[in-house]
């Protein structure tokens, strides 16, 4: 029999879930239909609803609702094609395709949504060498001075980069109790000057940057930008002191080209790096493929006429000129947000997934619009143009397990690899690139 304490004690408890249930519906009910998407998505127990997520890869396989909204279309050259004189950033599809063969006109094809005008998705078309060379040029040649990291505000980086250093002290190279092993913080560095160093390095590349018309059409966002000198957040001292290996954990953002300023949400305009030509050749050849795509959005409008979408940003005018790489551990999402900083917003934004699948939501110009959710893999390939480019989109959860076997840490016959692999077998890397002016 149970006792009339523990009846008293269950009655309290009642009275308390009642009371949390009815403030989890209040909050419900108050919930824009976005946050209600991602908070469905994060939930570990229970697990998500994942019905309604869109898989490119399997169409054919997916509820009457979906196979309603996504329609094939084909790209109006092959990737990787126009690249045969340079080097194919796509890989040479002779080579295998992860564990299976590339098929003639594979890399043609894309699909949209028909409720989302503008968002084109592209199944992965790179050979798993390809996605190999974009993640080392992540994770060692972008994550350095002089782009800018989330790590920069707090620590004192080293100017061979974190990645480099983190490769040799794994490889045996320096011994953990090299002063070098650990990361100095900014708060605790008296001798600041090297630091002010590095931002005057930066104006100098930026003066020597070979594109006069640009600059000129550049010129009066420029001299305003000069004359705004934007605060930096400050060092704290309370962040833990960490060796490289633990500190290349806590990456999340480094910004290419113009470096962004996070607090504003604005370009630095008197911060332009060089784009990374490889990474310029990358989008060029997907803007390439997708100029002149039209495709049907709407059977009928109130005219009882089709409606189309069509893409018309001419690739002739594209310009890569600032990017974000982002590095997702497993736990690590993004919430609902608009790109909006850039000057020129009918220019695609051009977006590559690599390492671990997510889950990414994206809706309409308000959180109001439910969103649609979809799988990105490795390899593919996400663009937002047209009405789609200032649509709330996100990316709220990475999903365990999911890593292409191709990018483990033992597989295939680069020695090289293993570090890479390693640290990709908790990661998700995601480059995004835009167009400014
Ligand atoms: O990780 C992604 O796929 C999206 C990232 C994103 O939305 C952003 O950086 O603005």
């Amino acid at each position: 029999m149970v006792s009339s304490k523990t009846q008293h004690k269950s009655k309290r408890q009642q009275k308390l879930e009642q009371k949390q249930s009815l403030s989890k519906s209040f909050i419900h009910s108050t919930q824009t239909p976005f946050r209600v998407a991602e908070r469905n998505f994060k939930s570990r127990l229970p697990p998500p609803n994942f019905d309604n997520v869109i898989d490119f890869y399997n169409i054919d396989g997916s509820n009457d609702e979906i196979k309603s909204k996504v329609v094939k279309i084909e790209l109006k050259i092959e990737l990787g094609e126009d690249d045969a004189e340079k080097e194919n950033m796509f890989g040479d599809c002779n080579e295998l395709k992860g564990e299976k063969e590339f098929v003639k006109g594979e890399r043609r094809i894309a699909y949209i949504v028909k409720d989302l005008p503008g968002f084109i998705f592209i199944p992965n078309p790179f050979t798993p060498k390809a996605q190999k060379n974009i993640i080392k040029r992540c994770l060692r040649d972008f994550a350095r001075y002089p782009n800018k990291s989330n790590l920069d505000t707090h620590y004192v980086l080293p100017k061979e980069g974190l990645w480099n250093l983190h490769e040799r002290i794994i490889n045996g190279e320096l011994n953990g109790s090299n002063s070098r092993c650990v990361i100095p913080l900014k708060a605790f560095v008296t001798e600041r000057e090297s630091f002010y160093e590095k931002e005057s390095d930066i104006k100098q590349e930026i003066t020597q940057k070979e594109c006069p018309q640009e600059l000129l059409i550049e010129k009066d966002y420029r001299e305003k930008e000069e004359k705004e000198e934007k605060a930096e957040p400050l060092p704290s001292s309370g962040v833990p002191i960490l060796s490289p290996s633990q500190l290349i954990k806590k990456l999340r953002w480094i910004t290419l080209g113009y470096q962004y300023h996070w607090p504003t949400k604005t370009y630095h305009l008197d911060k332009r790096l060089p784009f990374p030509r490889d990474i310029e050749s990358l989008t060029t050849s997907v803007v390439k493929s997708i100029n002149g795509i039209k495709f049907c959005t709407k059977e009928t409008n109130e005219d009882n006429e089709k409606q189309y979408f069509v893409n018309d940003y001419d690739h002739e005018k594209w310009k890569p000129e600032a990017g974000v790489v982002n590095y997702y551990q497993l736990k690590d999402n993004i919430m609902a947000h608009v790109d909006k900083s850039e000057i020129n917003m009918e220019a695609p934004l051009i977006s590559f997934s690599f390492g671990h699948t997510c889950i990414f939501l994206i809706g309409g110009p308000t959180r109001e619009i439910a969103p649609i959710a979809l799988y990105l893999r490795s390899g593919d390939i996400s663009i937002m143009c047209g009405p789609c480019r200032t649509n709330f989109h996100g990316v709220p959860r990475i999903l365990e397990g999911t890593l292409p076997k191709y990018l483990e840490p033992n597989y295939g016959d680069d020695p090289e690899w293993k570090i890479y692999g390693d640290f990709m077998s908790s990661s998700r890397i995601n480059v995004n690139v835009r167009q400014v002016f």
